[in-house]
């Protein structure tokens, strides 16, 4: 029994010891990264089961990479070892803390998790959890992956409830143009994950209200608003007809350290709630709760807090939530 299966490239991540440009920083410290096993890391540590669906390579990065992914409590037995082509790296600068910037480099083309395709995946495997958790990044690795995701996200009956993160990486991206597929990609999810500034910047799109018009087809839709808060619109059918109800709650002040890993955090949290039947604001909450966490470390993967902290927490009449 699976909760969540996530799939899409992991890295080895390399975090400098001290800020500064990508030209400058001497020397950095070996993490992990990739956006879906974050999201199969986190909801792991706190007692869901995980399955992360991935291809590395036979090197020993790769062999980190399942090392560190299993060590959360992630099943990854379903990850395949390509012996030609290399797992993906990248680096990247401690970033500007008032900003939430930093500069990325990806080592990544032609990787072995570029090379996945639906015809050498497992069914059986994927198809496993009550949640399938994709993102937008594997779309930019190559042709096969987004040959991938469009199958994936094509929808059919008796599918899990599939989760998408938009994740717009204008790094991997030639032209801004060829990111408007993630909004077809997002059309075929149930449950669609959303920064109003990558809606901004890949679609044309100005605030919640108008990603929402462009985007009806997923009964759930997130929309995250920064440092502001997070917006879900959910639809139901009632005897009249549909509804679409729209639920927004403000994030947590934090003293920001890197912003790498909270947009998983924050899916991490929801789809925690989501599995858990909790209600919008509750998922809203717990998203921001578990974001707040990673915000605050320098790496991608922060510990949540746990089950019943995070509830007590989210239950708190307190003004920082209003
Ligand atoms: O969400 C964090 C990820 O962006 C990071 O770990 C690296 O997966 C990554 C990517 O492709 O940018």
């Amino acid at each position: 029994d699976v909760d969540v299966v996530c799939l899409g490239e992991s890295m080895v991540t390399f975090l400098p010891r001290l800020p500064g440009r990508l030209a400058d920083v001497p020397s950095f410290d070996r993490a992990i990264g990739g956006a879906e096993s974050n999201v199969a890391c986190t909801l792991a540590r706190t007692g869901h089961t995980t399955r992360w669906i991935s291809r590395v390579g036979t090197d020993g990065f790769g062999d980190h990479l399942l090392t560190a992914i299993a060590d959360c409590g992630v099943d990854v037995r379903h990850v395949r070892r390509d012996p030609l082509r290399p797992t993906g790296v990248y680096f990247r600068t401690a970033g500007d803390r008032a900003t939430g910037t930093h500069e990325v480099a990806y080592y990544r083309a032609g990787s072995a998790a570029s090379a996945m395709t639906a015809a050498d995946l497992d069914p059986a495997a994927l198809y496993a959890g009550r949640i399938l958790h994709l993102s937008g990044i594997t779309a930019a690795l190559s042709a096969d992956c987004l040959g991938l995701l469009r199958e994936l996200t094509t929808r059919r009956p008796g599918r899990p409830l599939l989760s998408f993160d938009v994740n717009y990486r204008p790094g991997l991206w030639r032209d801004t143009a060829r990111a408007r597929v993630l909004l077809d990609l997002a059309r075929g999810a149930d449950l669609v994950f959303v920064g109003d500034d990558e809606a901004r910047d890949a679609w044309g799109l100005h605030g919640p209200r108008a990603i929402r018009q462009a985007l009806p087809e997923p009964h759930t839709l997130v929309v995250k608003q920064g440092r502001a808060g997070a917006t879900v619109f959910r639809r139901t059918r009632e005897p009249g007809g549909r509804r679409d109800d729209a639920t927004f709650v403000p994030a947590l002040n934090v003293d920001l350290v890197a912003a790498t890993g909270a947009g998983d955090a924050f899916a991490a949290g929801f789809l925690s709630a989501t599995l858990r039947g909790l209600p919008d604001r509750a998922r809203l909450r717990h998203g921001h709760l578990w974001a707040a966490a990673a915000l605050t470390v320098p790496g991608d993967l922060a510990t949540p807090p746990s089950r019943p902290y995070a509830d007590r927490l989210a239950a708190l009449d307190d003004p920082a939530w209003e």
